[in-house]
């Protein structure tokens, strides 16, 4: 573990940068800046974003929801999710296998992801309204991996960290929207056959809609809408 004194965006920014470049796991953030805040958090994100995008000569191409669930928002002790950006030169081709080495601890979730048809720009956007953008629905799965160590964090440190996005992987194929219940959608988590997890489409703040009209309206309060 290496020790962290960053106490600017900048230097945060750098800090997260050499975690992922030397695939190794950094101290909290907020260990060395106790009074790190979520605005600070999502400047530090959209910091380390861009300057992942000039590196990797990539741009985002899909914004993530984290902490969604009520058990992880328990375990955090928050009230409402959070949002990441998901690189597309992150993205994993559906059946290519990842290489672990270039990854710190990751972890693998199943996700739910949906394609919009029209632009959601808030504030005030409705579960209705944001149904009514979805185009379609995907299985995905996400690997979250954590530039901190052992996973441990603040609030304002996992934003900073752009929500532990390192990989994404999202099915070719798509379900249409129209006459689509997003809350009974399931999933089936198999690692080597097994089955390890199930899941519902509800698990996500008890309708994915509601998620998605959050997303709308926290990019709103940032200047900022949920893109085609
Ligand atoms: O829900 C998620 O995608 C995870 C968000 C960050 C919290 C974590 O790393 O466990
Ligand atoms: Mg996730």
């Amino acid at each position: 573990m290496t020790t962290v004194a960053a106490q600017t965006v900048d230097a945060a920014v750098e800090e997260l940068l050499g975690a992922i470049r030397d695939r190794r796991e950094i101290e909290q953030l907020s260990a060395a800046w106790p009074s790190l805040d979520e605005a600070t958090g999502y400047r530090i994100q959209e910091r380390l974003v861009e300057r992942l995008c000039a590196d990797e000569h990539s741009h985002p191409g899909g914004i993530k929801l984290g902490l969604t669930s009520a058990v992880k928002q328990k375990q955090m002790n928050v009230d409402e999710p959070i949002y990441g950006m998901l690189l597309a030169s992150r993205l994993v081709a559906e059946g290519e296998p990842l290489p672990l080495a270039a990854l710190i601890h990751p972890k693998a979730e199943p996700e739910l992801a949906l394609v919009l048809g029209t632009e959601l720009r808030g504030p005030g956007v409705t579960a209705a309204q944001a149904r009514a953008g979805i185009a379609s629905a995907c299985v995905a799965m996400e690997i979250i991996d954590s530039r901190f160590t052992d996973f441990k964090f603040t609030l304002a440190d996992v934003i900073a960290d752009n929500t532990s996005a390192a990989r994404h992987a999202v099915s070719t194929y798509r379900v249409p929207a129209a006459g689509l219940d997003l809350r009974t959608l399931g999933a089936v988590f198999e690692k080597n056959g097994e089955v390890v997890a199930t899941g519902a489409g509800a698990a996500v703040l008890g309708d994915p809609a509601l998620g998605l009209a959050w997303l709308a309206n926290k990019r709103a309060a940032h200047g900022r809408s949920i893109p085609a």
